[in-house]
């Protein structure tokens, strides 16, 4: 079997719409046919400060979201990053592996950055896309299921896992990223011009999977379209009607082009009313589903305890292939 892994950084509590549409979705499908390792990626949520207490509780409610999502710790590898040292261990040799210029091209850490202030950026943030060339190296991972924004990333563990093997000899397999046009990018409710994003949408932009149902509903509801009155898929002149009938489409199935037809001739009035519900009927069980995980910690503290073991097994040996490739003198 592939290969795959990925990652959600625990941060924001709720994921959001984005976050399962882009990535957690994709990667409920393809544990049925990869060998797949997912990971709550704690390691770069403090490269923007995080107060312990609500780390803590963030990376369970994350791990919870996951399996309310539907991710099964018999088909796939579920873990905690910081539970598998060597992730911060490659990255530091792939850290010595990368030019400053081509660390400063990442345009998340700009993006990231520039709200932070740039000088108070930590320099963690600027290597944490080099962190994440080692999460990926270190399972030998073929494809990465991510949104569009990862994109650059996976390019650059590509030209470093190319490097590493250039100059040492074969040791990293060259990843691909895994990123589904339809849903690569979901949009801000209030402005379809940016990405739904925790730190850039307003709250009335974003929907945010935990939040109250009822709320949700009203924000899909109120969500900015266009002054034309057809309900048709056109990114460029109708990006908020594009982005609803994505939206739509992914979660019931139904085509874009069976959408179209079923709404010729209706209201966006209609649309958005239906695909409310529709959220709303995908919000209510997963919320339930991820509060009955939160209710049994120890069941979930013992699944992440399996995953990370299984996670170590493949780690620890890349490790030492790499350290032993790179000239360290093996310990004794
Ligand atoms: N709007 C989106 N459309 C499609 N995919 C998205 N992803 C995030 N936003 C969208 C994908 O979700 C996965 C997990 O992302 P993350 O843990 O890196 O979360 P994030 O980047 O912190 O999420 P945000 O909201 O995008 O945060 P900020 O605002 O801090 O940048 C990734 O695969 C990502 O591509």
């Amino acid at each position: 079997r592939p290969r795959v892994l990925s990652g959600i950084q625990p941060t924001a509590g709720s994921f959001h719409l984005g976050n399962y549409l882009g990535a957690v979705r994709q990667w409920v499908a393809l544990q049925e046919t990869h060998d797949a390792f997912y990971m709550v990626v704690d390691l770069h949520a403090i490269t923007i400060p995080q107060d312990p207490k609500d780390l803590r509780a963030n990376t369970r409610l994350a791990a919870a979201q996951l399996l309310a999502a539907g991710l099964d710790p018999d088909r796939c590898t579920l873990f905690v990053q910081s539970h598998v040292p060597e992730h911060a261990q490659l990255a530091w040799i792939m850290n010595c592996l990368t030019g400053f210029g081509e660390a400063s091209r990442m345009t998340q850490f700009k993006d990231k950055a520039a709200k932070q202030g740039a000088e108070r950026a930590s320099v963690g943030l600027f290597t944490y896309p080099i962190l994440q060339v080692a999460d990926i190296l270190l399972y030998q991972a073929h494809e990465v299921p991510v949104g569009e924004d990862q994109r650059q990333h996976v390019e650059l563990t590509r030209d470093l896992a190319e490097r590493f093997n250039g100059r040492f000899g074969p040791t990293f397999t060259v990843p691909k990223p895994y990123i589904l046009r339809e849903t690569a990018k979901i949009y801000d409710l209030q402005d379809p011009s940016i990405k739904m994003s925790k730190s850039a949408s307003t709250p009335k932009g974003l929907i945010n999977l935990l939040d109250e149902p009822k709320a949700t509903a009203k924000k899909v509801k109120s969500a900015v379209t266009d002054t034309d009155t057809v309900i048709r898929y056109d990114a460029e002149n109708k990006p908020g009607i594009s982005n609803l009938l994505t939206i739509y489409s992914t979660l019931t199935g139904e085509t874009i082009g069976e959408l179209e037809e079923k709404y010729t001739g209706k209201m966006y009035g209609a649309l958005k009313t239906d695909l409310a519900e529709i959220v709303v009927e995908f919000v209510t069980p997963f919320r339930e589903r991820t509060q009955q995980y939160l209710d049994d910690p120890e069941t979930l503290d013992s699944i992440l305890a399996k995953g990370a073991e299984k996670a170590r097994a493949v780690a620890a040996e890349t490790l030492a292939q790499t350290y032993d490739k790179v000239g360290f003198l093996p310990a004794k």
